[in-house]
C-alpha cells in the first residue's frame, strides 16, 4: 500500500464525529507507520472482549480459571521487557536548561529524525488501533484529552482499564480542544507469513516526550508507563508542563478521603518514591476504632485551584496498575479482594489450577508453579515465581474501598499533603511543616536511603524530591518555584493552602528491626494529621518541623513500646546537620533556578540545629 493508501485507511475507518484534526494526524501516523489495519476503539465492552479474545488466540495471554478469577487473565512479558526504562526516557524540550539535571535531554529535531526512521513501516503487518481518552472524569474543568495509537492489544486493554477510553473521550474533542496526541509502537513490523511473537517489542527503545508541542512518542516497549502512556508520559511528564503553564500540579500523589469519629470529612495527597507502600496507603484499613479511610486515586494526582481559590484534586487514572509483590491477605486485603475478578495480570505465577500467585500473596507457598516465565516452579528453585515488577491491571471501581467522591468532577478540596520517603535513620515518623514554603522544602529534598546505614550516621541518600524525579517533565528547580507559586496563588484568594507534612514508615532501631508496624496502623499517624487541621491535636516545635506532643499519637494497641516511640521521634541535631550539607549538595546540582525560598529554608533548618546542638544535642 502507498502513504496514501494508509492515510485513505485512517479516514474510512474514522468515526463520523471524530474530530478533523484527530483524523489528519491519525492519517500522518499511518502513512508513516504503515499497518495493515486501523481500529478506532470505541471502549465498549464487546470491543474489550474481542481483544482479550484475540490475545488469548495469539498466545499473549491466559485465561484464569473463570470461577476463581471470572474474566481475568495473565500475561508474561518478554523477559527484555519487565519495567519502566528510565535511561530511555526523554525529555526534548527545546532548550536543554528546560529538561533541567534530573531528566535524559535530547535535541528535539534530531529525535524527530531518529524516530522517523524508526517508526517508517514499523507497523507493518500489525493493527493500529486509535484510543482516544479522558485523563479524568469525561467532561471534568480539570480532565484532559488525549489519543494514542498503538499496534499493542495488550495496551488497548490497559488504556481501557487505566483511563476512561473510547467515542465517549473522541466526543469531547472539537474543534478548538486541546489534546495531547500519543504515538506508540512495539516496534517489531511483521513481513508477510511471518509469525508473531506472543510479546513483540524491540531492543531499541524510545520513550519520549516533547514538552513544546506536548506530544509523546514511544517505541520499542509494551510494559507499563512506557507503553501505557496515558499514565506516567501523559498525566505526569507532559501534563506537569501543562499544569505549569496553567496554573496547577500533576503530582506522583495518591488521594484519600478520611472520616474521623465525630464524622468529619478530609482529604490527603501523598507522596511517595515508587515501591514506597503507595497503594498499601491508598487503601489503608484503618486499627483506630471508628475512622474511615477511602480511596480516591493510587498514583497521580491532579491538583488545581477551584472556583474559591483553595486546590482541589481528582484521580485522573480510571484504574490501579499495581505492584503485585508483596499485595497479600495479612498487607493489603482491599487491594486482594479488589482482583476478585475483570484483572489482567502480568508476570505474576500460575498456579496448577489457572489461578495467579506472587510472593507475599498467602503466607502459605504453593507447592508447584509455572512462574513468570513460563518454567515449573517449586519452592526449592532458589527464585521469584512472580517477576518483582509483575502487576495487575483493574479497575478503581472494583475496589471495595472507593470513595464516594473519587469521580467527583470538581475534585475533592485538599487539606493536607504528605511527603514520604523510605529512610532507616534520621527521619521522624511524622513532622508537620511551619508553612507551605517549608513544605515545598522538605517535599525537595525527600530522600530514601541507598543502602542500610547505622543508626545516627548518614547513609547513601537517593533524593527523589516529591516522588517526582523520574517524572517531572521539566527543570526540577522550576518546578520548585511553580509549587512556591501555586501557595501563593491560593494566599492570594484569601484562603489557605493544605497543611504538609512528611512522614517514615521505614526507621529502623539498633537491632535492625521496624519501629513502626505500618499499614493499618498508619491511621494513628493520619489521625494526628488531621488533628492538627482541626487544631484538636498537640505539637511541639523542632528544629525540622513540628512533632507530635508527647501522648499526641494513640498508641493504645501499636506494639509500640515507649523507647521505641522515643526513638521514632528522635530528631539528632548532629546527624541532621550531617544531611543538610548533602542536601546543600544536592541543591547545587540545580544551579541558578534554585529558587531563594528553598536556600532560605535549609539556612533556617540549620541555624535551628546549630542551636539545638548548643543547647545540648538532641533536638526532641
Ligand atoms: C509506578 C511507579 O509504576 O511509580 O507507579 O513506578
Ligand atoms: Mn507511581
Amino acid at each position: 500500500m502507498t502513504a496514501t493508501a494508509h492515510s485513505t485507511l485512517a479516514t474510512a475507518s474514522a468515526p463520523l464525529h471524530a474530530d478533523r484534526r484527530v483524523v489528519a494526524w491519525v492519517e500522518e501516523i499511518a502513512a508513516l507507520t504503515r499497518p495493515d489495519r486501523v481500529v478506532w476503539c470505541d471502549g465498549s465492552q464487546a470491543e474489550l472482549q474481542g481483544l482479550m479474545n484475540r490475545l488469548v488466540a495469539d498466545g499473549t495471554a491466559i485465561r484464569l480459571d473463570s470461577r476463581k478469577r471470572p474474566d481475568s487473565y495473565l500475561v508474561r512479558s518478554d523477559p527484555s521487557d519487565v519495567a519502566r526504562v528510565e535511561s530511555r526516557t526523554f525529555i526534548c524540550s527545546d532548550r536543554e536548561e528546560d529538561a533541567g539535571p534530573t531528566n535524559n535531554w535530547a535535541e528535539p529535531r534530531e529525535m524527530r529524525e531518529t524516530l522517523t526512521a524508526l517508526m517508517d513501516g514499523v507497523m507493518r503487518g500489525r493493527t493500529m488501533y486509535v484510543v482516544p481518552f479522558s485523563m479524568g472524569p469525561v467532561g471534568s474543568p480539570l480532565a484532559r484529552l488525549g489519543v494514542q495509537v498503538t499496534d499493542s492489544p495488550y495496551v488497548v486493554a490497559s488504556m481501557r482499564t487505566m483511563t476512561r477510553m473510547g467515542d465517549a473521550a473522541l466526543k469531547q474533542i472539537g474543534p478548538g480542544t486541546h489534546w495531547v496526541p500519543a504515538v506508540h509502537s512495539v516496534g517489531a513490523p511483521l513481513s508477510l507469513g511471518q509469525k508473531d511473537v506472543p510479546w513483540p517489542c524491540n531492543e531499541t527503545k524510545y520513550i519520549c516526550h516533547f514538552p513544546e508541542t506536548r506530544e509523546i512518542w514511544s517505541f520499542g516497549s509494551a510494559y507499563g508507563g512506557n507503553a501505557i502512556l496515558a499514565k506516567k508520559a501523559f498525566a505526569l511528564r507532559i501534563a506537569s508542563v501543562i499544569a505549569r503553564d496553567e496554573g496547577w500540579l500533576a503530582e506522583h500523589m495518591l488521594l484519600l478521603k478520611v472520616t474521623d469519629p465525630q464524622g468529619r470529612v478530609f482529604h490527603v495527597g501523598a507522596a511517595f518514591p515508587s515501591a514506597c507502600g503507595k497503594t498499601n496507603f491508598a487503601m489503608l484499613a484503618p486499627t483506630l476504632p471508628d475512622w474511615k479511610v477511602e480511596t480516591i486515586g493510587d498514583d497521580i494526582a491532579w491538583i488545581a485551584p477551584g472556583p474559591d481559590g483553595r486546590l482541589r484534586a481528582i484521580n485522573p487514572e480510571a484504574g490501579f496498575f499495581g505492584v503485585a509483590p508483596g499485595t497479600g491477605e495479612s498487607t493489603n486485603l482491599t487491594a486482594v479482594k479488589t482482583l476478585w475478578g475483570n484483572t489482567v495480570f502480568t508476570n505474576v505465577a500460575l498456579t496448577d489450577d489457572r489461578d495467579v500467585w506472587w510472593e507475599g500473596l498467602t503466607d502459605e507457598v504453593p507447592e508447584h508453579l509455572t512462574d513468570w516465565t513460563g518454567e515449573d516452579w517449586t519452592p526449592a528453585s532458589g527464585r521469584p515465581a512472580a517477576h518483582p515488577n509483575a502487576r495487575f491491571t483493574v479497575a478503581a471501581a472494583q475496589c471495595p474501598t472507593i470513595s464516594d467522591d473519587w469521580e467527583d468532577p470538581e475534585g475533592v478540596v485538599l487539606d493536607a499533603i504528605i511527603f514520604g520517603g523510605r529512610r532507616a535513620t534520621n527521619v521522624p515518623l511524622v513532622t508537620e511543616a511551619r508553612d507551605w514554603e517549608h513544605g515545598v522544602f522538605m517535599g525537595a529534598t525527600i530522600s530514601s536511603e541507598q543502602t542500610a546505614a547505622a543508626e545516627g550516621t548518614v547513609g547513601q541518600l537517593r533524593r527523589d524530591p516529591f516522588a517526582m524525579l523520574p517524572f517531572c517533565g521539566y527543570h526540577m528547580a522550576d518546578y520548585w518555584q511553580h509549587w512556591l507559586d501555586v501557595g501563593a496563588a491560593v494566599r492570594k484568594a484569601g484562603q489557605r493552602p493544605p497543611a504538609v507534612f512528611q512522614v517514615n514508615w521505614f526507621r529502623k532501631g539498633a537491632d535492625g528491626k521496624f519501629l513502626w508496624p505500618g499499614f493499618g496502623d498508619n491511621i494513628r499517624v493520619l489521625a494526628w494529621i488531621l488533628g492538627r487541621l482541626s487544631g484538636e491535636a498537640d505539637g511541639v516545635t523542632s528544629p525540622v518541623g513540628t512533632l507530635p506532643a508527647p501522648g499526641a499519637i494513640d498508641l493504645d494497641g501499636a506494639g509500640v513500646s515507649e523507647s521505641q516511640y522515643a526513638e521514632l521521634m528522635r530528631v539528632d541535631a548532629r546527624s541532621h546537620l550531617t544531611e543538610s550539607e548533602d542536601a546543600a549538595r544536592y541543591l547545587e546540582t540545580f544551579g541558578e533556578k534554585v529558587p531563594h525560598e528553598i536556600h532560605r529554608e535549609l539556612n533556617t533548618l540549620r541555624e535551628r540545629l546549630r542551636g539545638s546542638l548548643a543547647n545540648g544535642g538532641d533536638a526532641a
